[in-house]
């Protein structure tokens, strides 16, 4: 099976089709199954790499509903979608993701990440289906009731952080897993805002992150409606590709054709660039080795790391960009905390932690001993590492 970034490349989109009489945009739109399958059907074909089917609203202030109810609602609508457009269920509940999955459903976007119903994380590890993990602060009824940070951007990527450890912990594979920080659940549009200009902290997660920003309400404040409930296209679309520029892979939107548009124009401004951060012969004193006198007496090792970044620098903006002293200090911070045999084990421990640190699609490090003369010859010895 595909990892998710190989199924859903950057940018892709997720249609929203809410088989619902009360979503905060489309509600009622698409509660006959007829139009929701008609509406699905027509993302897909505009280019939607999956459709988010969901049976509940979560907008704020709503109430839940029974199983029964969000199964009557999505059924119809999964069945006959029946596996040529791929389907992503937009569910907490173990019941109704493990029927829609039966249906042919490819992924679980649940907005309580896996809080809400202790089934619902085998279903998903079962199936083998993707998974997208969402932050909300409180629950749909009081979560826009003064919500409160103290560093948004760190608490949302620490919670994430947390549950991503639970999925994989409940047999689901980190490669079919995405976060999300939950644009509009339990935040104040200033917390939203933020969460975007700052994605570079949940990047650092080394999982794809997805944005549903699409008609929320902070898009219409800013637009200039202070009462605003929900947001219009165009600001929707600002938003899609503000997100996507600082790294965000899925879009989930109720407007497919419009955003592929703007997100082609995007990413051909941006020039399907791949950026390496480089770092040439980093001097780290280590006591690796299988030798006893090489633990006691430490010596210098030598480290090249390429580290790719996606596009991450090309804006000119240097919170965008990853920072080589950073990477510098990571290597040698982890040659530290750990005494290795090995230089494989210690190349491939440094490569993986970078990659997730630096939100990096792919690391190259090579360690070699200058002090050392292989076979009494003077030359260098070392391994390279290559991962994912
Ligand atoms: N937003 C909504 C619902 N589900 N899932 C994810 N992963 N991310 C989101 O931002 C997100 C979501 C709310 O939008 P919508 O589906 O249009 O409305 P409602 O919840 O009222 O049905």
């Amino acid at each position: 099976m595909l990892t998710i970034e190989e199924r859903f490349p950057r940018p892709s989109v997720m249609g929203v089709v809410n088989v619902t009489p009360d979503s905060f945009s489309d509600g009622g739109v698409h509660y006959e199954p007829g139009v929701a399958v008609t509406a699905a059907r027509r993302m897909h074909a505009e280019g939607a790499a999956i459709v988010d089917v969901g049976g509940e609203s979560t907008r704020p202030g709503s109430d839940g509903v029974s199983v029964e109810e969000e199964l009557r609602r999505v059924v119809p609508v999964l069945e006959d979608l029946a596996g040529d457009v791929p389907v992503s269920i937009d569910t907490a509940k173990a019941e109704v993701a493990r029927r829609a999955l039966e249906l042919g459903a490819v992924m679980v976007n649940d907005v309580t990440a896996l809080r809400a119903d202790p089934e619902l994380a085998g279903v998903v590890a079962e199936a083998g289906a993707y998974l997208c993990l969402m932050h909300m602060q409180g629950e749909p009824r009081t979560m826009q009731v003064d919500p409160r940070y103290e560093d948004v951007a760190s608490e949302v990527a620490a919670f994430l952080e947390e549950r991503l450890t639970f999925a994989v912990a409940q047999g689901i594979p980190e490669e079919r897993i995405c976060l999300d920080p939950g644009i509009g659940f339990g935040k104040t549009l200033e917390h939203n805002f933020e969460l975007v200009r700052r994605l570079d902290v949940l990047l650092a997660l080394g999982r794809p992150v997805l944005i549903g920003f699409s008609r929320k309400s902070s898009l219409g404040r800013v637009a200039g409606d202070p009462d605003a409930k929900t947001g219009p296209l165009s600001a929707s679309v600002a938003a899609a590709v503000a997100a996507y520029e600082r790294g965000a892979t899925i879009l989930r939107v109720h407007d497919v054709r419009e955003h592929l548009e703007a997100l082609a124009v995007a990413r051909a401004v941006a020039g399907n660039v791949v950026i390496t951060v480089e770092l040439r012969g980093l001097r780290v004193f280590g006591r690796h080795g299988v030798h006893e006198h090489e633990q006691r007496d430490g010596q210098d090792f030598l480290f090249d790391v390429d580290l790719e970044v996606g596009d991450r620098g090309t804006s000119d903006r240097i919170e965008d960009a990853v920072d080589y002293s950073a990477v510098a200090r990571a290597v040698q911070e982890l040659s530290d905390a750990h005494r290795y045999d090995l230089l494989e084990a210690l190349a491939t421990a440094i490569a993986d932690e970078l990659l997730r640190r630096f939100g990096a699609q792919r690391a190259v490090v090579r360690v070699t001993k200058p002090g050392v003369r292989p076979g009494g010859l003077e030359g260098l010895a070392g391994v390279s590492v290559s991962r994912p």
